[in-house]
């Protein structure tokens, strides 16, 4: 199977519910990647471009006042089969149709506000991805090529080695200030009476307790 980009939306119910990390944690853990991503609003123009094949239906204005009416976040995610795998991901079109397990069947029950969109063909994720993002908004990228801990700088290993350094001499010093502070007199009279005169407790230690 070929990868693919596919475009997704995070509709404005899923902004204003706050489930955007929820919803793009769900695709970033079955394994797509994310290559583009923006906040943004949806203004009509772009509405009726990318709604172009629903214009004529009923529903089109209650669904175009619904996607202008508050920010949207469009991502481009990349993996293999990927528009297919986030349709199936995403569910029925309809919350209450979309089966439990599913996008839309697990964080909505309206049948107007579902959430989010995904391509629903290799045209289609073509025409839409370039109606949000410029060629130089969509980045290349490798799982796995950031820069690892092994591979710090000599400026930050310096550091490092004089901080720990510093951290041991600290730790020395208090130990051996320790050693030479007095053993602190008992605090009650029962332990007081343990070990011994008071008056020489006072006298040794200038506690007046
Ligand atoms: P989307 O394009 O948003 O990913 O959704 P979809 O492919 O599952 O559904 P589609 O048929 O393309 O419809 C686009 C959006 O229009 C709204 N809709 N309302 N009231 C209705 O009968 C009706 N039908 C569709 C939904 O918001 C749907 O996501
Ligand atoms: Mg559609």
């Amino acid at each position: 199977m070929a990868m693919e980009r596919t475009l997704i939306l995070l509709k404005p119910d899923a902004v204003q519910r706050f489930l955007v990390g929820a919803l793009l944690s769900r695709f970033e853990s079955k394994g797509l990647k994310l290559v583009g991503m923006k906040l943004m609003r949806m203004s009509p123009e772009l509405a009726d471009k990318h709604y172009e094949a629903h214009r004529a239906k009923p529903f089109f204005p209650g669904l175009k006042r619904f996607m202008t009416s508050s920010p949207i976040v469009a991502m481009v995610l990349e993996g293999r089969s990927a528009i297919a795998v986030c349709r199936k991901m995403m569910g029925a079109t309809f919350g209450s149709n979309a089966e439990p397990g599913t996008l839309r069947g697990d964080y909505g029950i309206s049948n107007s506000y579902n959430l989010v969109h995904g391509s629903d063909s290799p045209e289609a994720a073509q025409k839409e991805i370039a109606l949000y993002f410029r060629a130089e908004e969509l980045l290349e990228w490798k799982p796995g090529s950031a820069p690892r801990r092994s591979r710090r700088g000599p400026a930050l290993r310096g550091l490092l080695r004089s901080r720990s350094a510093r951290a041991r001499s600290a730790s020395r010093a208090l130990r051996s200030a320790c050693e030479r502070v007095p053993v602190l007199a008992p605090r009650n009279r029962a332990e007081r009476a343990a070990s011994g005169s008071t008056a020489r407790t006072r006298a040794t230690t200038g506690n007046p307790l």
